[in-house]
């Protein structure tokens, strides 16, 4: 049974403060200073998670990906890589919250709900990005996972992507869905291996690429990839300083990229450079350029998916490839926040089905799972592709004739492998891009010819309370405030192409409003009336 002494001991040395936490979009995301109690308490959660799905190792990642230094955060990962299952959200919760000397008896009722036998073994593993309050926190998460008896791994400094990497390869290890070595190392040599395998067919010198790290955990592993990589294109880093606390995601960074519509700081850019930002945990990216006239031009999430659904299609098309299902059925799954543009590309010229779902990756994962190819990505850089068994079987068996369907199959099967199916990856996703435009032999300006953006704008809002705003329709739509949205309607009907939402966001205390219009000025006006509304 529980270690009750134990565990009452070890949660007096991590006291709650006067806080209620809430696992939102990506877990726990507070000020560091606040979340000790908070970890050593998802450490003992991990465990019962673990326990629960036969021994399956479960892994913890302590990062507030593009946010500044001082905050951080916490999310549970289950076996596959994928994000907790949202009933235990409610069981992350409730620990949460409970008082110091509740949390044996919590865990116990936790036990009691799940029916968890407490003597099935635990395998726990965390990771950790570069913030400063990432060492405290990581070692009051080894507290409570060793309270509760679990055997626990600490892998130290990684990527997001690299954890869940790890959490899945661990589970697979020796059976036929084998994802990989379970090690930093296994991660590089899988992705770079098919990386150098799908540039062979690259027809695309591209001039050097500059990565932005965001002075966070990107950085130092991009440099550990770049061996393994080749050099078939050639990388050069900036914003690789980690020992400066402020200067992570500062003037940097996928999110400042994207939310900011122009270049990191400290970033040398000259018509004719490429330049792809990564976020704080490595999760996120952004490409752009600067045209011939100067101006600044940004390839987003959704000119991602554009790309990588219509290069699927059309390969799939071209090898005639079929499962035993028939053709295979590629989809795209898209957040409200996705360019207007982009949506109306995939669904009238590649001729995909597009889905609406929630903000989250948990939303956009589960509704991707749905396709044989589910390409999902947020507006802000963040996804990846799912390939099911049945569309990695069909390209491995190679049923083309013609060697130009030959080389099409081999190239959606390194693709497979570079993209990295556990998560969104910024690094993994900017290597799939590079090779799928290689292969077509297009530059940055010819991808972002797919469509034209409609113009937008995000802002966020203070408001006295965000957990006031209550949406549907796939966040499109407000349901309270009473009355709110007709008065945005009645703004957005004022404009061509016009389209606009708000929502609270669900990492940070504020809420987000998020408007298109035919020009930059009416876009312009509509996000500001619209911020006016709900203010
Ligand atoms: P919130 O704060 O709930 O909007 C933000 C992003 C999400 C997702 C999470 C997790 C936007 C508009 N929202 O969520 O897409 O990435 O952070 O990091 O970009
Ligand atoms: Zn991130």
């Amino acid at each position: 049974s529980i270690p009750t002494e134990q565990v009452k001991d070890a949660s007096l040395k991590h006291p709650k403060p006067n806080t209620t936490f809430t696992y939102g979009t990506a877990g726990f995301r507070l000020k560091g200073d606040l979340l000790d109690s908070v970890m050593y308490r998802m450490g003992l959660l991990a465990v019962l998670r673990s326990k629960k799905l036969n021994s399956k190792v479960i892994g913890a990642m302590v990062t507030a990906s593009h946010n500044p230094d001082q905050d951080n955060g916490v999310k549970l990962v289950d076996p596959l890589g994928e994000m907790l299952e949202q009933s235990w959200e409610l069981h992350a919760t409730h620990l949460a919250n409970s008082a110091d000397v509740d949390v044996p008896s919590v865990l116990a009722s936790i036990c009691t709900a799940e029916s968890i036998s407490w003597s099935a073994p635990a395998h726990v593993v965390v990771a950790r990005d570069t913030r400063s309050t990432g060492p405290k926190l990581v070692g009051a998460f080894l507290d409570g996972a060793r309270a509760a008896g679990g055997d626990v791994t600490d892998y130290g400094v990684f990527t997001t992507p690299q954890l869940h990497y790890v959490v899945r390869a661990l589970n697979t290890k020796g059976t036929p869905e084998a994802y990989g070595v379970p090690t930093e190392e296994g991660y590089y040599k899988k992705i770079g291996d098919a990386f150098k395998r799908i540039m062979k067919f690259g027809k695309t010198k591209f001039p050097t690429i500059h990565v932005d790290g965001a002075n966070g955990v990107g950085a130092p592993k991009f440099k550990a990839f770049l061996p393994y990589l080749g050099d078939s294109v050639s990388f050069s880093a900036f914003n690789e300083d980690i020992t400066d606390f402020s200067k992570l995601n500062n003037k940097c960074g996928a999110d400042f990229v994207k939310v900011q519509q122009k270049q990191p700081e400290n970033f040398p850019m000259t018509p004719g450079t490429y330049g792809v930002s990564l976020d704080g945990d490595a999760d996120r990216v952004i490409f752009y350029f600067v045209k011939k006239d100067g101006t600044f031009r940004m390839l987003d999430g959704d000119t991602i998916a554009a790309l990588l659904a219509s290069t699927v299609s059309q390969l799939s098309q071209l090898a005639s490839l079929t499962l035993p299902s028939g053709s295979p059925r590629v989809g795209v799954v898209q957040t409200a926040y996705a360019n207007g543009a982009s949506t109306r590309y995939l669904r009238e010229t590649v001729r995909v089905p597009v889905s609406m779902v929630p903000t989250g990756v948990k939303h956009l994962h589960h509704e991707a799972e749905g396709f044989d190819v589910g390409i999902y990505f947020e507006a802000n850089g963040h996804g990846t592709v799912l390939f099911s068994e049945g569309f990695v079987k069909a390209v491995k068996e190679r049923g083309g004739k013609t060697p130009e369907q030959l080389a099409a199959l081999e190239f959606l099967e390194c693709l497979t492998d570079v993209i990295n199916q556990a998560v969104g990856d910024a690094i993994s996703d900017m290597l799939a891009v590079l090779a799928v435009l290689a292969y077509k032999g297009w530059s940055f300006e010819q991808w972002g010819e797919l469509y034209t953006e409609v113009p937008n704008r995000q802002e966020k809002v203070k408001v006295a309370n965000r957990l006031a705003f209550k949406t549907t329709n796939a966040e499109q739509e407000l349901v309270e405030p009473v009355g709110s949205q007709d008065r945005i309607n009645a703004e957005v009907a004022k404009y061509k192409n016009g389209r606009s939402f708000v929502r609270p966001s669900g990492t940070e205390d504020i809420v987000r409003v998020y408007a298109e219009a035919d020009t930059r000025e009416n876009c312009d006006k509509l996000a500001y009336t619209v911020a006016g509304i709900i203010f």
